[in-house]
C-alpha cells in the first residue's frame, strides 16, 4: 500500500491533521460504497514524533518509505522543515508544503506561505485540522501525486 507521512515539528498538528484526513477519506469511501470506481486510493498514513526531535527514527524510517510527504509548517522559522523538504526529495517523495493550524492567523496562512513561496520556491496549502479549512483541497493534492508518481 502506498504510504503517505506527516512530517514537522512537535505540536505542528500532525497527528490532528492525520485524523483530518481520515475522516475525510471516510466520507470519500462511503460517497463510493460499493463503487469499484479506479482512481480511488487506498493509502497509509504514517504519523511522525517531530523533526525537531534529535534522531527522529519515526521521521528518518518514513522518509525512505512514504510516496507524498507532508511537510507542516507553523510560523516564520522553518529552516529546518526546508531542510527535510530537501532530504525527503532527495529520498525521492513527492513534498506537499501545508501551513498548518492555518484558524491561528487572521489570514488563514497566507502571508506564512507567500514567505514560504519567497525561500523556496514551494506553493503551500494552508490546512486547519479544527475548522477543516483546507482538508478537502489537501486530500484532493494528495490524490494527484499519488497517481502522478
Ligand atoms: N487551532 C488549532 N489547533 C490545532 C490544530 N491542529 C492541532 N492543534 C492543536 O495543536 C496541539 C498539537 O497538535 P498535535 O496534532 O498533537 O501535534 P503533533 O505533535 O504535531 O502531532 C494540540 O493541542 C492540538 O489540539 C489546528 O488546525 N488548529
Ligand atoms: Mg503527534
Amino acid at each position: 500500500m502506498k504510504q503517505v507521512g506527516i512530517f514537522g515539528k512537535r505540536k505542528s498538528g500532525k497527528s490532528a491533521l492525520m485524523y483530518a484526513l481520515t475522516r475525510q477519506k471516510i466520507i470519500q469511501d462511503a460517497a463510493f460504497s460499493a463503487m469499484e470506481i479506479s482512481g480511488i486510493q487506498r493509502v497509509m498514513l504514517v504519523d511522525t514524533v517531530g523533526v525537531d526531535v534529535e534522531d527522529d527514527l519515526t521521521a528518518e524510517q518514513s522518509a525512505q518509505s512514504v510516496e507524498v510527504a507532508l511537510m507542516l509548517i507553523t510560523d516564520d522559522s522553518f529552516e529546518l522543515e526546508l531542510a527535510w523538504i530537501n532530504k525527503l526529495r532527495r529520498a525521492g517523495s513527492s513534498v506537499i508544503v501545508v501551513i498548518s493550524q492555518a484558524d491561528k492567523f487572521d489570514d488563514g496562512g497566507k502571508a506564512l506561505a507567500a514567505a514560504v513561496k519567497e525561500v523556496s520556491g514551494l506553493e503551500a496549502l494552508c490546512v486547519s485540522s479544527i475548522t477543516g479549512a483546507g482538508v478537502v483541497e489537501l486530500d484532493e493534492e494528495i490524490n494527484r501525486r499519488l497517481s502522478n508518481n
